[in-house]
């Protein structure tokens, strides 16, 4: 795969994907949509991936949408950015929420705009206790998007929503763990080992489980108790039929490790 935004690799069931515009704090261009895309499409059909760990180069995650790709001589007509919404970002956090497999955001450091969304966008978010997330749009006259309003108010309340939105303040890592935004903060030294072992751990999970765990919990945003009991009986009559539930049950009979093959 020819990419030049990003660095991407499948080892051991780990698909990696590292935003590499490093000097611009990893912020995102039309040609890191593109490659991110493509990365994805990989994942999405060539079954080699069992996990997917999401992280920048540098010292920054990603600055959100790269603003001199942005930049306006006088005279130009207003931009439509409902039309990048639609055609980069939405897409892009679709794909992501559909994605058969565990997403790890590991923050490795500033994660501004659209990159902060990006972050959350991932099933679950490890950041460096010196990273920050800012919900930096308010700043430059926009609203958090790619998912940012509908996101961070579920995940921690309208309250903390609405004053992140509208300071854009930065939220340290340690803090937005025990707000709930983020699965955890680790300190910068053990933060690699950590992402490394969340990463393998999920990777040899039993993915079909993962999946329907995400695809459930996805769901319960959006419907009552009695829906959610439907669709987990409707989820687990499947994984009682797995491969994995069986070789689950008789490694717990056995005493002895579990060896999924996400079958
Ligand atoms: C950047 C950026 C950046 C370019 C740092 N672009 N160069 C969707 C739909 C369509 C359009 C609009 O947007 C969206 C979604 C969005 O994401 S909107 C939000 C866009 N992002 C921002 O507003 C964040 C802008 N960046 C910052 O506020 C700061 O850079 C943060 C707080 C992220 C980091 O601050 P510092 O650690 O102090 O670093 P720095 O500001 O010195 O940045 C380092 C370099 O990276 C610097 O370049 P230079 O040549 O001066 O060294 C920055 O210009 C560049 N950079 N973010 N988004």
């Amino acid at each position: 795969m020819a990419l030049d935004t990003i660095l991407f690799t499948i080892h051991d069931g780990v698909a990696r994907l590292t935003l590499n515009r490093p000097e611009r704090l990893n912020a995102f261009t039309r040609a890191m949509h593109a490659d991110i895309a493509q990365a994805l499409t990989e994942v999405e059909i060539g079954g080699a991936a069992r996990a997917l760990v999401i992280a920048g180069a540098g010292r920054g995650f990603c600055a959100g949408q790269d603003l001199g790709e942005r930049k306006r001589s006088p005279g130009d007509p207003a931009p439509d950015l409902g039309e990048t919404l639609e055609t980069l970002y939405g897409p892009l956090m679709r794909r992501l929420a559909a994605l058969p497999i565990p997403t790890i955001a590991a923050v490795n450091g500033v994660a501004a705009g659209a990159g902060a969304n990006l972050a959350l966008a991932c099933d679950m978010v490890i950041a460096k206790e010196s990273a920050r997330f800012i919900q930096s749009f308010s700043n430059i006259g926009l609203l958090p998007d790619a998912g940012g309003t509908w996101r961070l108010a579920k995940l921690i309340g309208q309250a903390r929503a609405t004053g992140l939105a509208m300071t854009g303040e930065p939220l340290d890592a340690k803090t937005a763990a025990e707000w709930g935004m983020i699965w955890r903060a680790a300190p910068d030294d053990a933060f690699e080992a950590e992402v490394e072992a969340l990463a393998t751990t999920l990777a040899r999970k039993p993915t079909l489980a993962l999946k329907a765990a995400k695809q459930a919990l996805h769901a319960s945003w959006n419907q009552g108790l009695d829906a959610q009991l439907d669709l987990e009986r409707d989820l687990q009559r499947d994984l009682g039929r797995s491969a994995d539930y069986a070789e689950g049950v008789a490694a717990f009979g056995e005493k002895r490790p579990a060896q999924f093959t996400g079958a």
